[in-house]
């Protein structure tokens, strides 16, 4: 196990496990932890051993976004500047997260709240414990949603949900969270964790490649027109049809026999 005592580090068969771990602190962000995590998502970049990441919480809630006994205004002095801290802390991992040309499967263990929730959505498969919740807590303190919360609801649940969830700030069950799409699927408590990690090991094995371009052009689509989707499938295929992984995949087919990918 490598990695600061706030984000727990594991690396095995491809999976680079990471696992927030403030349990006491339902996993909120203090700045140890919001470098820890950086630290973790930048090894996912540069590492080529690492070929898909698993995000979780440790204890019994997913990660309770910012700290707010670091932010408290009773010890007195000038209010905090949180556009810096967005942009020291929260963003850079949001970015790394969001721009990594691997899988990254959220384990949603517990109560994902804040900007918690927002990071679990910036994952690309998200599952949940059917016990879990996500709150977009940040209208019952007065702030704004962050850490790409208006972003990732706008574009998964649309305008009504999304407004509807920032504005009350009532939390949203697992199984209703998948059942509109927010989410990949919510699970039992107990198959969490297996379901996750079998899930992540079969990402690591697949044509890390592929998959990296795959999300790349679902990243692009959002903004992009038709044609311009169907030229950047056209450039993008024409790297994929390159690929070692593309040879062993098709002849793997030819040759009745399960592929051995290599990520390349
Ligand atoms: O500041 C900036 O840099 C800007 C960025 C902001 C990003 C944000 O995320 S703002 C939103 C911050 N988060 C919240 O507002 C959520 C606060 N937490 C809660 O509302 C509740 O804890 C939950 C709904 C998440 C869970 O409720 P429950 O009843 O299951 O647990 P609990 O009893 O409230 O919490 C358990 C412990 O965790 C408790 O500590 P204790 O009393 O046992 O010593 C509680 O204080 C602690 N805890 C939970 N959330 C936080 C926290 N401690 C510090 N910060 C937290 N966010």
């Amino acid at each position: 196990m490598t990695g600061s005592e706030t984000v727990l580090v594991t690396l095995a068969d491809g999976v680079l496990k990471l696992t927030l771990n403030r349990p006491d602190k339902l996993n909120s962000f203090n700045e140890e932890m919001h470098l820890a995590l950086r630290a973790g998502v930048e090894r996912a970049h540069s590492d080529a051993e690492v070929r898909a990441v698993l995000l979780t919480g440790a204890g019994r809630g997913f990660c309770a976004g910012q700290d707010l006994g670091n932010r408290d205004p009773r010890k007195g002095g000038p209010a905090p500047d949180l556009g810096h801290t967005l942009d020291t802390f929260y963003n850079p991992n949001l970015r790394l997260i969001r721009s990594l040309e691997k899988p990254v499967i959220c384990a949603v263990n517990g109560v994902a709240a804040g900007a918690g929730a927002n990071i679990a959505l910036a994952c690309d498969i998200v599952l949940a414990a059917k016990s879990a919740k996500f709150i977009q807590a940040f209208a019952k303190i007065g702030l704004v949603p962050d850490a790409g919360g208006t972003w990732s609801l706008t574009r998964l649940l649309g305008e009504a949900r999304a407004k509807a969830l920032t504005l009350t700030a009532e939390p949203l069950g697992a199984e209703r969270a998948a059942d509109w799409g927010l989410i990949w699927k919510a699970v039992e408590d107990g198959d969490l964790m297996a379901e996750a990690g079998a899930l992540a090991l079969s990402l690591a094995n697949g044509p890390t490649l592929g998959l990296g371009l795959t999300k790349r052009l679902i990243h692009a689509a959002a903004t992009s027109s038709l044609d311009q989707q169907l030229d950047m499938e056209r450039d993008l295929q024409q790297i994929a049809g390159r690929s070692d992984d593309y040879a062993e995949g098709v002849t793997a087919f030819l040759e009745k026999r399960k592929a051995e990918f290599k990520g390349k």
